[in-house]
């Protein structure tokens, strides 16, 4: 957006949310005590014109999108996590699913075809998904299909299955790293605020334990992405403290590449009772983590939680990726209230749907790397779904 930055100045009637603006449109950081003050009485347009000047200086009019497959080994979980749709199937245990070594290999040799280039993986706590077992399975996904960057498991996991091998999180982190991991998911975050975190999430890593972990990992010289879980009992505040957390975390090793707004769901869950935030919160959410987290690259919109036309209007607030793009049937969202039912759109179907924004999709792939852009790409009936082959290994 091209933005006259000094009539835009004029017309502000506070003299904070004036001298918030300045600092933007001068390249200066913004305070935590600023970052409320965006919350509390910033306008959705007021924050739009400032998130949308940031992601244009930072990514022009580019929306990025990577083709990715998710894999849940398993939807029990020893912890209840109150906003979780998956913890009370632990006790129900014939409604759940436990794949074994070979199923998941068998999840990721359904893709040998596709030109997906990444694979996410993450699900529930239990016992027999202990180090052992994961160290297996991402060693003979690399050997199946060494090009496929694999995402895999959140702090929750690790600090679990370190505890029970009685490693520290440091020689854990490096028998991950040498079983092929190349990243990790931003999830397990949800609120760092310790008090509300043991009230929704109790018994997981704590914010600290999260952020160590994170930490480790990029001292490894590796990416990873974080996340925030918001829009069920925490204040203004905790999302702030959240952000300022990771913004110190992030000038220290510079390690995330990006952040992801997840908005809380309430179906079936603990939680139900409590409303779910309206799309104007979520754009000004998105807005005022694009204008406070000045040292992150990206800022992503997981559109089969936030519906479609949601995820589109988050383009113009802040957001420049959109994750989610092809045959993405990830169980935690369907099962707490997501608006796609069916989160699978084809590779052309995603493409004109961003071009509708006035946008130019660009796929990368988990680094940011142009895989391919496609701003004046024509789409034929034979690479509509944008398949390719891409090489695996037959053993
Ligand atoms: O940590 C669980 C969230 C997260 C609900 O790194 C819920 O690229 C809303 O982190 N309502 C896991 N959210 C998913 C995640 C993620 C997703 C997409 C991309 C990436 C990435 C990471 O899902 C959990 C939790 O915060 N979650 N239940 C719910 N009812
Ligand atoms: Fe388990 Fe994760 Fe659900 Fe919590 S959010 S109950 S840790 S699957």
């Amino acid at each position: 957006m091209n933005i006259d930055a000094s009539s835009f100045i004029k017309q502000i009637q506070s003299s904070e949310l004036k001298l918030i603006a300045n600092k933007i449109f001068a390249g200066d950081r913004i305070s935590p005590e600023q970052a409320l003050t965006l919350y509390n009485s910033g306008s959705l347009s007021y924050l739009g014109v400032l998130a949308d000047y940031i992601r244009t200086i930072k990514h022009k009019d580019v929306v990025y999108f990577n083709k990715n497959f998710h894999i849940e080994p398993t939807n029990l979980c020893i912890y209840s996590c109150s906003f979780c749709s998956y913890s009370r199937l632990i006790k129900q245990r014939q409604e759940g699913w436990e794949y074994s070594h070979d199923q998941i290999m068998d999840i990721v040799r359904s893709y040998d075809h596709k030109d997906v280039t990444e694979v996410h993986i993450v699900g529930g706590v239990l016992p027999q998904y202990d180090l052992e077992f994961y160290i297996k399975l991402f060693k003979s996904i690399k050997k199946h299909r060494p090009g496929l960057h694999l995402k895999a498991l959140t702090p929750v996991e690790y600090h679990y299955i370190f505890k029970k091998a009685k490693l520290n999180y440091e020689q854990g982190m490096k028998l991950i790293l040498e079983s092929g991991v190349d990243s990790l998911p931003g999830g397990g975050a949800e609120i760092f605020n310790e008090d509300i975190r043991k009230e929704i999430a109790g018994g997981k890593c704590s914010s600290e334990e999260w952020l160590k972990i994170h930490e480790i990992w990029h001292s490894l010289g590796k990416k990873s992405n974080a996340t925030i879980l918001y829009g069920h009992i925490e204040t203004y505040e905790d999302r702030v403290d959240h952000m300022n957390k990771l913004r110190t975390l992030q000038d220290k090793t510079g390690g995330f590449q990006t952040f992801i707004p997840l908005k809380f769901r309430n179906k079936d869950n603990q939680m139900s009772h409590i409303p779910e935030s309206s799309i104007i919160n979520d754009l000004k959410n998105y807005a005022v983590s694009r204008i406070f987290l000045d040292n992150f690259d990206h800022i992503k919109a997981y559109w089969p939680m936030l519906g479609r036309n949601n995820a589109l209007a988050s383009l113009n607030f802040g957001v420049d990726d959109l994750d989610g793009t092809i045959d993405d049937t990830t169980k935690i969202y369907s099962m707490a209230g997501s608006e796609e039912q069916v989160p699978s759109l084809t590779t052309e179907q995603f493409v004109d749907m961003i071009r509708s924004a006035q946008k130019k999709p660009v796929e990368r792939n988990s680094t940011y790397e142009i895989i391919r852009n496609y701003e004046n790409y024509q789409f034929s009936t034979s690479n509509s779904s944008g398949y390719y082959s891409l090489p695996v290994n037959q053993s």
